[in-house]
């Protein structure tokens, strides 16, 4: 996995590169996160990059120019090419279907984090990204979700999750897109609290099927839209 990130605050990326699971798999080369600071395609001396948005409103909109040649940079950087992303509200929800999708490419991956109220949308007209957003929510920029999309998509990297751990497991994992089932570890008892005897019966076929009851139950209740309309009947 290679990604550029092309961003005002590479900065803020430096805890995800050096710490866990994202960490560990940078030091042992399998995934490869660079930078393309958008200041460095500023305009004049004082490398502006935002100015005040046409039709006035509160606010500041980051400059097409500048953006567009930050981009073709951090392309330019992908000889077998590169899928870009503009991390927005205005995109694609991103799912787990979307990170297996990006995971499996063998293109590079270039995250553009905007600032302010956004981006000039020549810009996103003449580089055409596709547009992922991580919720329904306005953040101050885009590289929270950023990090979000590399935490995500490293996962599915083969050999950043050791054994201990398997995506297949997790929520949403391969094919069943059910929430995750309740987990226990030791004590067997927290302040009175016992653990479901299936769990301590060493019977694998019992608890795989508890596990997925307790999914199913889970989804039902809690995010019947992501049940197959076979799914959401009665229990
Ligand atoms: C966002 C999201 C998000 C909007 C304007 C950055 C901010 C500012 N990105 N999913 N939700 N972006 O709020 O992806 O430029």
């Amino acid at each position: 996995m290679h990604a550029t990130i092309v961003t005002l605050f590479r900065d803020l990326f430096t805890p995800l590169l050096e710490q866990s699971v994202f960490g560990r798999a940078v030091k042992r080369g399998l995934v490869r996160v660079d930078f393309v600071d958008l200041r460095e395609f500023g305009e004049g001396r004082h490398r502006v990059v935002d100015d005040r948005p046409f039709g006035g409103g509160p606010g500041m909109v980051l400059m097409a120019e500048p953006v567009i040649r930050a981009v073709e940079a951090a392309r330019a950087r992908h000889p077998r090419g590169a899928r870009t992303i503009h991390l927005s509200p205005q995109g694609r929800r991103l799912d787990q279907a979307l990170v297996r999708d990006l995971a499996s490419d063998r293109r590079g991956l270039v995250l553009l984090c905007g600032r302010y109220e956004g981006i000039d949308e020549r810009a996103i007209e003449v580089l055409r990204p596709e547009e992922v957003s991580v919720g329904d929510y306005v953040l101050s920029g885009g590289e929270l979700p950023a990090m979000v999309v590399l935490d995500a998509v490293a996962r599915l990297v083969p050999g950043v999750l050791g054994d201990e751990q398997s995506p297949a497991e997790d929520s949403f994992g391969e094919g069943q897109g059910l929430l995750d089932c309740p987990h226990y570890t030791r004590p067997a008892v927290v302040r009175g609290l016992g653990i479901p005897e299936v769990l301590r019966g060493g019977d694998h076929a019992a608890v795989a099927a508890w596990r997925h009851a307790q999914s199913l139950a889970r989804t039902r209740e809690r995010r019947p839209d992501l049940l197959h309309d076979g799914e959401r009947g009665a229990s």
